[in-house]
Order: C-alpha cells, then sequence, then structure tokens
C-alpha cells in the first residue's frame, strides 16, 4: 500500500476531491500553509494499493494546475529607505502539486 501526499493550491482541491471521489478513492484534505509564500494551500492524503499510484498521478496532474504569483518581501520601510530602492515584487510559479508517494507499513481502520 502506498500513500500519496500531494500538496496542492487550495482553488483546485473541490475539483481534485470530487475526480478521486468518483474513481472511488478516498482522501482526505488538510488545510497547511506553504513556509514560503506563508499563504494557505490544502495537503491531500490518499491511501491506495500499489498498483493504482499511476492513475492517481494522472488525476492529480489533470485537475492540479501551477500559476504565477506574486509575493511582496517584507522590509520595514526605514530599511527599504535606507537601502535606496523599492523592494520589487518577486515572481514564483507555484507548481501544479508537490507529491510525495510513501509506502505504508501498516493500515488499519478500528
Ligand atoms: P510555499 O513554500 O509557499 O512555496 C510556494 C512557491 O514559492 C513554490 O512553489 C516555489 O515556486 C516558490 N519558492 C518556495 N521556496 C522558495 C525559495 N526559497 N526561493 C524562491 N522561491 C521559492 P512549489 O515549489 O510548487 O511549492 C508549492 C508548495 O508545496 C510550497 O508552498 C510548500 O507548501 C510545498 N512544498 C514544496 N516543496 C516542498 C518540500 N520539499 N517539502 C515540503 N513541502 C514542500
Amino acid at each position: 500500500m502506498k500513500l500519496i501526499m500531494a500538496i496542492i493550491q487550495d482553488v483546485d482541491s473541490r475539483g481534485l476531491l470530487d475526480a478521486l471521489m468518483a474513481e472511488g478513492y478516498r482522501a482526505t484534505k488538510i488545510s497547511t500553509t506553504g513556509g514560503f509564500l506563508v499563504r494557505g494551500n490544502a495537503t491531500i492524503l490518499i491511501g491506495i494499493p500499489d498498483d493504482r499510484v499511476e492513475d492517481v498521478l494522472g488525476i492529480l496532474r489533470k485537475h492540479c494546475h501551477a500559476r504565477r504569483e506574486f509575493v511582496s518581501p517584507v522590509m520595514p520601510l526605514s530599511e527599504a529607505a535606507a537601502a535606496r530602492q523599492w523592494v520589487q515584487p518577486l515572481e514564483v510559479e507555484v507548481g501544479g502539486a508537490t507529491v510525495f508517494v510513501l509506502n505504508v507499513e501498516r493500515f488499519e481502520q478500528l
């Protein structure tokens, strides 16, 4: 058995969960926060038999889209003035999904 842990953008989570349910997969959404942007994202946990990994990755590819985001680096005004420059927004591409596939040693539903 495998546990897929996928960090995705929250906006994609409803469509992804609907697609997973429609295909008979069980999934859990956890509301999480990315360390860099410090914005909400979603982590989806999906427990599956080993031979379903590629199918689930295909569903993730279809429903999770990369987007460009702008982040304003935080610098106190006094430091910005001292540096004699305006702080430019930084553009980053947030991935469709950051996916970890883990081996499950044991699975119980009690
Ligand atoms: P965040 O940490 O908020 O990162 C959002 C996006 O910012 C990243 O997109 C990347 O494009 C950029 N970024 C992150 N750290 C950076 C840095 N030190 N310098 C410049 N740009 C940086 P993704 O790579 O697609 O990651 C999306 C989210 O997936 C991340 O949100 C984080 O929550 C998670 N993630 C990504 N890699 C991870 C890892 N190795 N372990 C755990 N979580 C991870």
